[in-house]
């Protein structure tokens, strides 16, 4: 084995958009520190999820597989833990692996992390505040605030490692996550001053396939109060009742992404003191990404935008240009493969995604991805999204709510008709009419379909019954 292989600081939240950073062009708050990242690496501006919900994209990135061939397809089936993972693979080549934060695919026997000479998990979603952890099997509660505590829990067990080889740390907060409770150095920002509301606050849900209107995640509607940490003054107009309770949710969760942003900015002042900087890969993403008020929604699960788009920023400054942008289509099937290639470990044929290796370094391999498949399983469960696939290029999206539970535990077996929608997203990027049934767009439908298709047996997943033509 080579003696210098990179280390690799995975670092993961859950449920932070990238439009929620300043790196992104936020327009609602600064995070200097994961922009640090982003200046010196690269910013991708296209990753996306292939099935917008925790636990199932945690699957995709430990496994390399899409959810079909994982079996993580809601948030009720628990990762098989036998399964061959990337984690598993870095320890068998020598590395010093842990895992250490949010883990959310289940837990005991076959459920726990494998992979790892050291973890230590929240239980499910965990407590933002004084927290009980699983540490190798063994319960322990923490006081403080989470985000603070597993960022001391890697900075330790980053001190007490073997110096000798090198580290594969997977770093993953809770925050920001749903009930989106801050800190007490973090409960006053924002205070006297109003957030951005974004351009599709307003948003009817007209001109789409019913699933939009059906969902249930709307801010006006659907928080309750402890989303809200109360409930809104008196005699509020419909119109003003919404505005307090955007306002009361996204400085929630600023609030706690403030907090994730001053604990990145910690341990990469670490990584500056022990001379680690040079020869560790450093990675920002979330799980996925989440509506902040885009269509007057919170949550995630469907194929649109802000829920699809992973923020993923990278820097390594051996091989990265500072301050670096990439446009191509990068998915969450991505991750392993190209951490392994950092690694030097021969990614396993199984695993469905590619290493963006050559797109750090400046370089589009010829045939790389131009379009990408979706999936999101969990029908109606929670939020009454509809079961949906579809195909993403990079001006077009289409979607078919196949609405249908199939027996998938953790799904409700409701079935509506399917219907689908079409999205030219250069024209209407913020998605809100749909084109699926406007004769210009009859052969885009036509060429997306075909593409759907293909993708779907490239992965191997299989069609729904009643999508035929
Ligand atoms: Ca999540």
């Amino acid at each position: 084995m080579p003696t210098d292989r990179p280390n690799i600081l995975f670092i993961m939240s859950d449920d932070h958009a990238s439009h929620a950073m300043s790196c992104y062009n936020s327009r609602i708050n600064q995070t200097p520190n994961l922009d640090r990242i982003a200046n010196e690496g690269m910013r991708f501006d296209n990753c996306f999820c292939t099935n917008s919900i925790c636990a199932p994209s945690r699957a995709v990135i430990l496994t390399g597989t899409y959810n079909h061939i994982n079996g993580v397809t809601t948030l009720a089936t628990h990762l098989d833990g036998r399964q061959l993972t990337f984690p598993k693979l870095f320890q068998q080549a020598g590395y010093q692996t842990a895992m250490i934060g949010k883990w959310h695919l289940g837990h005991g026997g076959i459920h726990d992390p494998t992979g790892f000479d050291y973890w230590n998990v929240l239980p499910g979603q965990g407590l933002y505040h004084n927290p009980e952890m699983i540490e190798m099997g063994e319960e322990k509660v923490y006081q403080g605030y989470v985000t603070d505590i597993i960022t001391d829990l890697c900075l330790d067990w980053l001190k007490a490692r073997d110096t000798n080889r090198p580290f594969m740390l997977m770093y993953h907060h809770k925050a920001p996550h749903r009930a989106w409770e801050p800190d007490e150095k973090h409960a006053h920002m924002y205070e006297n001053e109003d957030i951005p509301e974004p351009e599709t606050f307003w948003d009817d849900y007209s001109n789409r396939a019913s699933a939009a209107e059906a969902a249930q995640m709307r801010v006006d509607r659907d928080m309750n109060k402890n989303d809200l940490k109360g409930l809104p003054p008196e005699g509020l107009s419909p119109e003003e009742d919404k505005k307090w309770k955007y306002q009361r949710y996204i400085k929630d969760y600023l609030r706690c992404v403030a907090s994730i942003d001053d604990n990145v900015g910690r341990m990469l002042d670490y990584l500056d003191t022990e001379g680690l900087t040079d020869n560790t890969i450093v990675i920002y993403t979330s799980d996925q990404g989440f509506f902040l008020g885009d269509h007057g929604w919170y949550d995630k699960r469907f194929m649109y935008e802000e829920s699809l788009r992973m923020p993923f920023i990278i820097r390594y400054p051996k091989e990265i240009k500072p301050g670096s942008i990439n446009t191509d289509m990068i998915l969450n099937t991505d991750f392993a493969p190209t951490f392994l290639d950092y690694a030097g470990i021969d990614v396993p044929e199984t695993f469905q995604g590619s290493s963006i290796r050559p797109l750090l370094n400046g370089e589009t391999p010829e045939g790389w991805q131009t379009s990408m498949y979706y999936r999101y399983w969990m029908h109606l469960t929670h939020h009454h999204v509809y079961a949906h696939y579809g195909v993403r290029t990079h001006q077009y999206k289409l979607i078919y709510y196949y609405a249908d539970g199939l027996n998938q535990k953790g799904s409700i077996e409701d079935t509506k008709e399917p219907e689908w929608e079409l999205f030219d997203l250069e024209k209407d990027p913020y998605e809100l009419n749909s084109v699926y049934d406007n004769p210009e767009y009859a052969d885009i439908v036509r060429e997306l379909k075909d593409e759907l298709y293909r993708l779907q047996e490239k992965v191997e997943d299989e069609r729904y019954v009643k999508d035929v033509d």
